[in-house]
């Protein structure tokens, strides 16, 4: 099934844009891979996507990648796509991208010449970590630590919810520089797997199965040049590099969302009831219609959240936005808005749709059962709805 790429046409894109999209939708529904063992499902996309020239959306030019810099249009359009037809793909895609972006963002020469061209290529695994047991939405308030020790850093801790977690080649840490500092006391690391100390492999379970892992940090010895970016900026880091994939997943929601209308749309043409079809009746079609729109809804805050952060890039700091601060307060509002927007649109939207088919929405291996599922985590990770809310009040009330 191809998906729709009639939304290609608003001027939020450019043809490089269009271009991008039609290619990827033809090449993604030839794709065939057995997703009933996560694991090796993310492993076998992350070959697909990087073999397929993909991944290269997921790093600069200068290190391998399609585009000069990251660009969240191309970012957006890829995990539409990608979530439209498989979460997984979407999310083997996304992790690449989400794990090296801290190393794109501040990373040394021969840190970037170490790690993007073998994530643009699919020959490493990347992943991110930040959340701990008792820092999730309050990320400032980890424990995790980092201490100067000989030739180096010893970290000590756990991180958890770690996507990628066990079947990732490196994982961006963030760790405790000064444990007196809160958010100015974070440093980012690259830790390669393997690393004595790190141990792995406590894997969790989750209603819609991905990889995801408990890291145990018990004296990992790192050398200097694990440390990314400045000592003690780890904070801000990690809040750029999520600023940049906010946007993104809630195009990933949005792919859901349309995947699911698109769903109820067909099934409620060829269901026979009462001696019509279910689209016949009004209540269907009121209920497509309030879909279509909590989904274009969600379109336009995530395209404007993606193009608003490309057009900073592109015409630099102050061209169109006074301030610097206010140009990134922006930014980042708007990709909460979007990702808090599509990410619960997208949920209410699968609801609908699963609601439509009746006994068989909740059959294990309908479409929509499995979007039911997938749709839930994206609530939650890389910011919480609530975190969204709080980050959009505080700017409101700022301005
Ligand atoms: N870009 C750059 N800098 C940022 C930033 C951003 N998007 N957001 C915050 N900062 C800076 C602030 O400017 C502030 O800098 P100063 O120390 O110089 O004043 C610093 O970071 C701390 O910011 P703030 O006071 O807002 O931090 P809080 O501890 O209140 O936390 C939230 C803010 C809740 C928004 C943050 O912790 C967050 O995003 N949590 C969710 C984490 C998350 O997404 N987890 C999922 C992990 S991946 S699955």
């Amino acid at each position: 099934m191809k998906a729709d790429t009639r939304h290609l046409a608003l001027p939020f894109f450019d043809d490089a844009h269009r271009t991008l999209g039609e290619q990827l939708a033809a090449w993604v529904p030839a794709q065939q891979v057995d997703e009933s063992d996560d694991r090796r499902a993310c492993k076998e996309w992350v070959r697909l996507l990087g073999d397929a020239g993909w991944l290269r959306y997921c790093v600069p030019a200068s290190a391998g990648g399609a585009m000069d810099k990251l660009d969240s249009r191309a970012l957006v359009i890829l995990r539409e796509t990608l979530a439209f037809h498989s979460p997984l793909a979407d999310f083997a895609f996304a992790m690449q991208g989400l794990g090296s972006g801290a190393i794109t963002l501040a990373g040394t020469p021969a840190q970037q010449a170490a790690y993007l061209p073998a994530v643009a290529r699919g020959d490493k695994i990347a992943a991110f970590a930040l959340s701990e047991p008792d820092a999730g939405s309050d990320a400032g308030a980890m424990t995790t630590s980092a201490d100067a020790c000989q030739g180096g850093w010893a970290l000590n801790g756990c991180k958890t919810w770690i996507s990628n977690g066990d079947i990732a080649d490196f994982y961006v840490t963030f760790a405790k520089t000064d444990m007196a500092a809160g958010t100015r006391g974070i440093t980012a690391f690259i830790v390669d797997a393997g690393k004595p100390g790190l141990d792995s492999s406590e894997h969790i379970a989750v209603m819609a199965p991905h990889p995801l892992a408990t890291l145990k940090f018990a004296h990992c010895k790192l050398p200097g040049e694990a440390q990314l970016g400045a000592l003690n900026g780890g904070f801000k880091l990690a809040m750029q590099t999520l600023d940049i994939f906010r946007a993104s997943v809630a195009a990933a929601a949005l792919g859901m969302a349309r995947r699911a209308l698109t769903e109820a749309v067909r099934f409620s043409r060829e269901r026979k009831m009462f001696g019509q079809t279910l689209a016949d009746f009004q209540l269907t079609q009121a209920k497509i219609g309030e879909m279509a729109a909590l989904i274009d809804a969600a379109a336009l805050l995530t395209y404007r959240a993606a193009w608003l952060r490309d057009d900073s890039e592109a015409s630099g700091a102050g061209k169109r936005i006074t301030a610097e601060a206010e140009g990134r307060r922006d930014r980042t509002v708007a990709a909460a808005m979007a990702k808090m927007t599509a990410t619960e649109n997208a949920q209410r939207v699968i609801d609908m749709a699963l609601q439509m088919h009746g006994g068989l929405g909740v059959k294990v291996g309908t479409k929509v059962e499995s979007l039911y599922r997938d749709i839930r985590s994206l609530r939650i990770y890389e910011g919480a709805t609530e975190v969204q809310q709080l980050i959009i009040g505080k700017a409101v009330l700022q301005s």
